[in-house]
């Protein structure tokens, strides 16, 4: 367990936030980096997929329908965008940033695995990317995600598709735990007001931005 209430290593905590399409992710990551900010901590928002790179442009068209893609492949572009990121997150976090991700690898295998890639495909290309300190997967029933604004614009918004994902996070929920231990994953109900979502993530990452992490930034899927 990496968590530690008493570590000094100075480094910035590493922070995913995941789940279902519309649960409120990029709000409360929004939030959090502000709150943060405000406290006086260093913090930066890092969204997955980064759409403004050569690959997270392809990846948008891809989004957007505007361009077909093979299922292998957009699974490894989704994957490749994470590590033109990653040298980036590790500096950062060494340099005492904490780093509030919105979607990392496991919306990569979710949302690859319920299209039937397996598992055995899905994992691989993200070995040894930065490890998180913790993920906060929020939760939502799809049939409340869908009545929110925007839902349905782009492709695998619809309650079929994400009933699927939903499935297949929970056995990468299953994955991280096995390899890295329960406390790396942790699941939030996104229920309720925009504030009371809020407060309920304070309640868990308080403790690992203010009590501190282990020095060393570990490597997912590579267990320690
Ligand atoms: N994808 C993939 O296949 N492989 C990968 O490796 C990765 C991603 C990384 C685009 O992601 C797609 O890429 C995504 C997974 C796939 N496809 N799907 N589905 P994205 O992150 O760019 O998607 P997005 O367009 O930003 O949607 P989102 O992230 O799913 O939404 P959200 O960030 O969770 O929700 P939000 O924008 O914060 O809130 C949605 C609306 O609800 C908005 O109007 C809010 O004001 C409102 N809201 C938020 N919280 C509340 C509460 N508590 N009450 C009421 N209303 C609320
Ligand atoms: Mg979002």
């Amino acid at each position: 367990m990496a968590i530690s209430s008493s570590s000094t290593s100075g480094r910035g905590a590493f922070i995913v936030f995941e789940g279902l399409d519309r649960c409120g992710k990029s709000t409360q990551v929004a939030r959090l980096v502000d709150k943060l900010e405000r406290d006086g901590h260093k913090a930066r928002l890092q969204k997955f997929p980064d759409r403004t790179t050569a690959i997270g442009k392809m990846i948008d068209a891809y989004l957007q329908s505007k361009a077909e893609m093979d299922d292998h492949a957009i699974h490894l572009l989704f994957a490749a965008n994470r590590w033109e990121c990653a040298a980036a997150i590790r500096r950062d976090l060494d340099d005492g940033v904490t780093v509030i991700a919105d979607r990392y690898a496991f919306s990569g295998i979710a949302f690859s695995s319920a299209k039937g890639l397996p598992f055995t495909f899905c994992l691989p290309p993200d070995t040894a990317l930065p490890l998180p300190d913790i993920t906060l997967y929020l939760t939502l029933p799809p049939s409340v995600a869908s009545q929110r604004s925007a839902f349905g614009v782009e492709r695998y918004e619809t309650v079929a598709i994400q009933t699927a994902v939903r499935e297949q996070f929970g056995l990468v929920a299953n994955e991280v735990k096995k390899r890295h231990g329960d406390g790396r994953w942790v699941e939030v109900s996104a229920e309720g007001s925009i504030e009371e979502v809020e407060s309920r993530i304070w309640g868990l990452v308080d403790s690992v931005v203010n009590g501190g992490v282990d020095g060393t930034v570990g490597e997912l899927w590579v267990e320690q």
